[in-house]
């Protein structure tokens, strides 16, 4: 089969929401020199997004979507392993990551994580419906220079402002940067709210989190800087 073939044979499996099939037709596709990348991209995210418009056509209902989510899922346990790990060594920083509260879809934050994980972050994954003070205390607690924030639902907007106005409010912004993703958020709801940045998908959030990272280390140098003289 060619590329194109195995990449639609994945994307039609998501549609269909055939678990059954779709990690062997993952594997098939990885041992033909297909990327990881490539197939969560050009394969199985374009599945989702035929199943998105099959929903709001009133087609698909959610029972579909949920058939269609776990064929997803169980590519992405043959696929996201897969993923090369840049670098090695030490960890370039660490993220906290997760879905704001309300909000439940995490496929897209998952993929997102094992693309950090694999650039060889440490990555604190909070998971789904989570509370601003968890991301808080990822900070805090557990050392965390970036947050990195998902929802695809427009309510749960509100539950990315209440992170950011918390930062503000416990003076943590500083120390801090955030970036928001998911396909209800925007470069310009990120100004909005305050975040620092934006990632269309989870090949920008790694970039974009790299110079976060780089950002807050010559902030934080330069305060030593201020204090030393
Ligand atoms: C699959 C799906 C579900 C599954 C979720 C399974 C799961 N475990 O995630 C199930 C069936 C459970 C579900 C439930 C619901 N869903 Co739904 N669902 C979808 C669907 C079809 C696909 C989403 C998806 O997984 N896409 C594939 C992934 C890979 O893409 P992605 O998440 O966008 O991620 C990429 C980028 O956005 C980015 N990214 C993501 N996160 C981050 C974070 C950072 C920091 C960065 C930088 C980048 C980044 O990188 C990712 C990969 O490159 C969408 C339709 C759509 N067009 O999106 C609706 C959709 C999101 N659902 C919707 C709704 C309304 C619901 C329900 C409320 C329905 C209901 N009445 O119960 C419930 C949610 C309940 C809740 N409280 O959360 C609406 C939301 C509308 C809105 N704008 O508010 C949508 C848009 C459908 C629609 N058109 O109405 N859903």
């Amino acid at each position: 089969m060619s590329k194109e073939e195995l990449l639609k044979k994945l994307e039609q499996l998501v549609i269909e929401g055939d678990v059954d099939n779709a990690p062997a037709a993952a594997e098939e596709a990885l041992d033909s020199g297909v990327t990881p990348w490539e197939c969560i991209q050009d394969g199985l995210s374009k599945g989702m997004e035929t199943v998105g418009r099959l929903y709001e056509e009133h087609e698909y209902f959610l029972p579909e979507v949920l058939l269609s989510a776990n064929a997803m899922y169980a590519a992405l346990d043959i696929v996201l392993p897969q993923l090369k790990v840049r670098g090695g060594g030490e960890s370039p920083g660490t993220v906290v990551i997760g879905v704001v509260e309300g909000d439940i879809h995490d496929i897209g934050k998952n993929i997102v994580k094992a693309l950090l994980t694999g650039a060889g972050y440490n990555v604190i994954d909070k998971g789904r419906n989570v509370p601003a003070e968890e991301f808080l205390k990822g900070v805090k607690e557990e050392g965390a220079q970036v947050i990195a924030m998902s929802t695809l639902m427009t309510p749960t907007l509100e539950s990315m402002r209440e992170v950011e106005d918390k930062l503000k409010k416990e003076g943590l912004k500083g120390k801090t940067r955030t970036i928001i993703g998911g396909a209800a958020t925007s470069q310009t709801f990120a100004g909005e709210i305050g975040s620092d940045d934006y990632g269309e998908d989870a090949q920008q959030a790694v970039d974009k989190v790299k110079a976060l990272i780089a950002d807050i280390t010559a902030a934080v140098a330069a305060v030593g800087e201020r204090v030393e003289k």
